[in-house]
């Protein structure tokens, strides 16, 4: 393992573990700064996995701060989960590297990606090359709005399936299956397992996971990471029982 590829190694050795993990995803512009410390402090407490920090607009200048925010009280990595080519900060620890590969806008596939590589290879930050797709969630996203693509439907595992494999035999290193933040209606276990079952690389699932016992069945069915952000900014206190629950389908280490 070398530094440049730390996180990621830490995420495949925890899949082939059956370790599952939580990240804990944080919209600058929808926190005031004295929310983010809140945030942070809980999923501190919780032993959350990774903060993923993005959204799909970032309109206030709140990105580094937060990112100073987290960095000053723990070592959790801090992942950039960017909505477009200017959401980058070196204080970060690494970018997920989208290519949003169930839609057919070629920027999202590759474009903006010609344009922030040269950016990229000279930072520290860890690159994430990420197969993203997105899933119907029941309600318009602002993702497949800017992005003007359209979500595969949320019943068809097939489609979702192919589109996993074809990502995995392109070379992306992960899989990131999202209904959108604030999606009413969260991605089925049945597709979760459908793709988890067939791919080698990790899967993350997030979008509209409400409660623990949604965060633990996805788990189960397969995600390797789960993330939650919505259900947080209105109850940050909530981390703790969605760590547990999560942490909880984690194989015993006898010491
Ligand atoms: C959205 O997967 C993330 O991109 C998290 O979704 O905010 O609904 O938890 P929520």
């Amino acid at each position: 393992m070398t530094d440049s590829d730390k996180i990621y190694q830490s995420i495949l050795a925890s899949k082939q573990a059956g370790r599952k993990k939580m990240a804990v995803l944080i919209d600058p512009d929808k926190l005031r700064l004295s929310n983010i410390d809140k945030t942070i402090k809980h999923a501190v407490d919780a032993n959350v996995d990774y903060f993923f920090i993005g959204g799909s607009l970032i309109v206030n200048n709140m990105l580094d701060d937060c990112l100073g925010a987290i960095r000053k009280v723990c070592d959790i990595p801090m992942i950039l989960f960017p909505g477009n080519a200017f959401q980058l900060s070196y204080r970060a620890d690494a970018i997920l590297f989208l290519s949003l590969i169930s839609g057919r806008n070629a920027e999202l596939l590759i474009g903006k990606h010609v344009i922030t590589a040269p950016y990229l290879k000279m930072s520290p930050l860890e690159i994430l090359s990420t197969g993203y797709m997105l899933i119907d969630g029941g309600v318009p996203t602002t993702v497949s709005y800017v992005s003007n693509t359209q979500p595969i439907p949320g019943n068809k595992k097939d489609i979702a399936l192919c589109t996993a494999l074809a990502g995995e035999m392109l070379g992306l290193k992960m899989i990131y299956m999202d209904a959108g933040s604030g999606a009413e209606v969260p991605i089925s276990e049945e597709m979760i397992d459908t793709v988890s079952s067939a791919i080698n690389i990790p899967l993350i699932v997030g979008g509209g996971i409400q409660t623990p016992e949604k965060a633990k069945a996805n788990a189960k069915a397969g995600a390797d990471v789960v993330v939650v952000g919505n259900a947080l900014e209105k109850n940050p206190s909530l981390v703790l029982e969605m760590a547990e629950a999560i942490h909880s389908c984690n194989p015993v280490v006898n010491t």
